[in-house]
């Protein structure tokens, strides 16, 4: 494993997806680690750059497009990055079946185009690509690199084609190209569309009086949920090896949403049941059932596992959404 020391050359990281909860606590790590962060953001009519404010002043930010092939080629040459992390996504799985094509152009066919452009003009650059357990569908679990993927939503699919594009380019072109397969990770930055932070952002609002109900679709589907702090820091880890491999990435527990639910509001000393109703807008045309990692390959090779269990998750988020309440 190589790991960049003191006395070596400042590093540059390219961070698509910058603004989203992965980019910004990523972007963190590197920081704290002495790389020059640069991040592409998209221009949007209402400032979205919350997750990124506290250190807007340390990073270089580029407006861009994962859509916009030329755009990313400008930026490559620009900056020669060491390292490139593709997060940028539409990554919300529901709403990817109200929008399949712009999903699948976004999530799919804009990891075709990064690879393109690295090819190009940063072909010694090493890539990471955000892929997803949503891969595996209801495939069983325990899920490994070797489980079969069966993805079933156009969100899933759309990053089983930039999946297999990622392998394509490393075995055709020998780019230093690998992916992340990860399972669900939350925290305090989750967005709010995301159930855990919906469920962990009602539980304040309903402490402190503003509403009493919190709306939620399929109370039996099971996750693996981890701390994302946790899982940027895998994410690095795979670019220092020496060879690009894809791993799997999660906690090996799993829990239903029911069960988040439930906990979450008895941490803020509250009855799940009295506020928890099922609205049927918020079930999809169709589910991953039960998500659960084998992450053997994780421990062995790349020495990666979590500290965070599914409580200690639970705790930090409806902690943080209290505070953010008072
Ligand atoms: P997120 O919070 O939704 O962030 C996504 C980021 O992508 C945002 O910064 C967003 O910018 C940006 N983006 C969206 N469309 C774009 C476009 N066309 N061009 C440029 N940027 C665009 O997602 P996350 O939870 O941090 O996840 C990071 C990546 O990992 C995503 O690719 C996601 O699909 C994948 N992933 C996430 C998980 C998880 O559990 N969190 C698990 C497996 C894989 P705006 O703010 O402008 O929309
Ligand atoms: O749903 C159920 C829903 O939207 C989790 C993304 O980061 O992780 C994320 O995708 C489960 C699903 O995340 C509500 O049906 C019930 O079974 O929080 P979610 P996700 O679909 O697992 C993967 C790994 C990614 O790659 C994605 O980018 O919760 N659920 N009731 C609900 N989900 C939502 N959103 N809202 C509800 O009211």
């Amino acid at each position: 494993m190589t790991i960049y020391g003191v006395g070596e050359e400042m590093r540059t990281a390219l961070i698509t997806g910058i603004s989203g909860q992965d980019g910004s606590y990523l972007s963190e790590m590197l920081l704290g680690k002495g790389y020059e962060v640069h991040g592409l953001i998209r221009r949007t009519s209402n400032y979205n750059l919350s997750n990124i404010e506290h250190i807007k002043d340390r990073i270089h930010l580029h407006y861009g497009d994962i859509e916009n092939e030329n755009h990313l080629c400008s930026i490559l040459h620009e900056i020669s990055p060491d390292e490139i992390y593709n997060l940028a996504a539409q990554s919300d799985v529901g709403v990817s079946f109200q929008i399949p094509e712009y999903t699948g152009l976004t999530t799919g066919m804009g990891v075709c185009r990064l690879l393109e452009a690295v090819k190009r003009f940063s072909p010694k650059a090493r890539l990471y690509q955000a892929s997803t357990s949503e891969l595996f569908g209801n495939s069983p679990a325990p899920q490994n690199e070797n489980t079969p993927m069966m993805p079933t939503s156009p969100y899933a699919v759309a990053k089983l084609y930039g999946h297999h594009m990622v392998r394509v380019y490393r075995e055709s072109y020998g780019l230093f190209a690998c992916c992340g397969i990860l399972f669900n990770h939350e925290s305090p930055r989750r967005g709010l569309n995301f159930v855990t932070r919906k469920i962990t952002h009602a539980v304040a609002e309903i402490v402190s009086g503003k509403r009493q109900t919190l709306w939620l679709g399929n109370l039996d589907a099971k996750r693996d949920w981890g701390y994302a702090p946790e899982y940027v820091k895998a994410m690095w880890m795979m670019l220092q090896r020496d060879e690009p491999e894809d791993f799997v990435i999660g906690t090996g527990e799993t829990h239903s949403v029911g069960e988040f639910a439930e906990y979450a509001f008895e941490v803020a000393g509250l009855d799940w049941l009295k506020h928890i109703e099922v609205d049927a807008n918020n079930l999809r045309p169709n589910e991953t059932r039960l998500l659960c990692a084998d992450i053997t390959k994780a421990k062995t090779l790349l020495h990666w596992q979590p500290d965070i269990n599914f409580r200690g998750l639970v705790n930090i988020m409806v902690d943080a959404d209290l505070k953010r309440i008072r």
